[in-house]
């Protein structure tokens, strides 16, 4: 997997003519940043909410006590994520409604692990779907874990980039097609690319986005930051940067495609995907989408845990000091 360096400059590279001036047929001025956007992700979490009443000792937070404390073009903060234990669960969710093709290009995130009983995990992407949008059937939920992604460096304390979008996924239930039932949850070659999902089912539609930690990853301590999503790149964060949220601050270079001019909302508030909207899916978290090939397969009922916005339970940042910002070229 490449770095997210190497991968920004490619992105940026390939992309970066963005419109300047309204109303214009042609580009006016190219200027250097992908015009999906950057969504600042604050100790409130919003968009996100936590999926669990009970994480069982798990926590959600913002945090800038990594080392580094962000990712390169992260800003000066990360999602962070503990599981003290095996049935520990730190995971937040929103709702998301669209086709599952958009997220092959898109779909990426950053993660660190700062502490871990078993070295190879990782806090994983999911994607609750819905193959069948025109019936109440069609609910899986399907998982992005590095371990089941041979070319993604594990390296503790150190920041990766995976990018998701063309990695290979998991289900946690049989798809027509493509996942068969022995292939539920990573088993028998149940990993399988969102491109092989998307040609079995052409229909299939996202309807919830989880960052995942537990149950299962006893002693993980995590960050995530930078997800991105076919719409916008969520950044967590302390606080909300000062400045414009457009070329000219490198701490907010955003780090995707371009899809949608001028669709840079720069922070959740007033984006057309955020809060819980209701969905035909079952956002519940991803409990059942993190169950490795050893745990049988086996699937626990679902407890329609829509993500709530004015759900608690994440922490206070920390009262560590502040570092320096970590933009770079400063
Ligand atoms: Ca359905
Ligand atoms: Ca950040």
């Amino acid at each position: 997997m490449v770095a997210l360096a190497a991968t920004g400059a490619l992105i940026v590279g390939g992309g970066a003519a963005a419109m300047v001036g309204t109303g214009s047929a042609e580009p006016l001025l190219p200027v250097p940043a992908p015009v999906v956007g950057t969504t600042h992700v604050l100790p409130d979490l919003a968009p996100f909410a936590q999926t669990d009443d009970d994480p069982k000792g798990g926590t959600v937070g913002v945090d800038d006590d990594l080392t580094p404390p962000a990712p390169p073009l992260g800003g000066d903060a990360a999602l962070r994520l503990e599981t003290p234990d095996g049935d520990g669960k730190a995971a937040i969710a929103k709702a998301e409604d669209s086709a599952l093709g958009e997220w092959i290009a898109t779909a990426a995130y950053s993660a660190y692990q700062n502490a871990a009983d078993n070295a190879d995990q990782f806090p994983s992407m999911q994607l609750v779907i819905d193959y069948d949008p025109d019936s109440s059937a069609g609910f899986s939920t399907l998982t992005y874990e590095p371990i089941y992604n041979a070319g993604d460096s594990r390296t503790p304390n150190a920041w990766h980039r995976y990018e998701a979008g063309m990695g290979r996924w998991c289900s946690t239930r049989a798809i027509p097609g493509v996942i068969d039932e022995s292939q539920r949850s990573c088993s028998n070659g149940g990993t399988k690319l969102l491109s092989e999902f998307v040609a079995a089912q052409p229909g299939i539609r996202v309807t919830g986005l989880v960052i995942n930690q537990g149950r299962g990853n006893p002693g993980l301590d995590a960050g995530v930051d930078l997800v991105s999503t076919p719409t916008t790149t969520y950044d967590f964060e302390l606080t909300k940067p000062a400045g414009p949220e457009m070329p000219g601050n490198p701490c907010e270079e955003p780090t995707t495609p371009p899809a949608h001019p001028g669709d840079d909302h720069g922070n959740g508030d007033d984006h057309p995907q955020g809060g819980d909207n209701g969905n035909s899916g079952h956002p519940e978290g991803g409990d059942n989408g993190h169950e490795k090939p050893d745990n049988g397969g086996h699937e626990p009922s679902h407890g329609d845990e829509h993500p709530q916005p004015d759900n608690g339970g994440h922490e206070q940042p920390g009262d560590g000091g502040h570092e320096p910002p970590h933009c770079p070229g400063s």
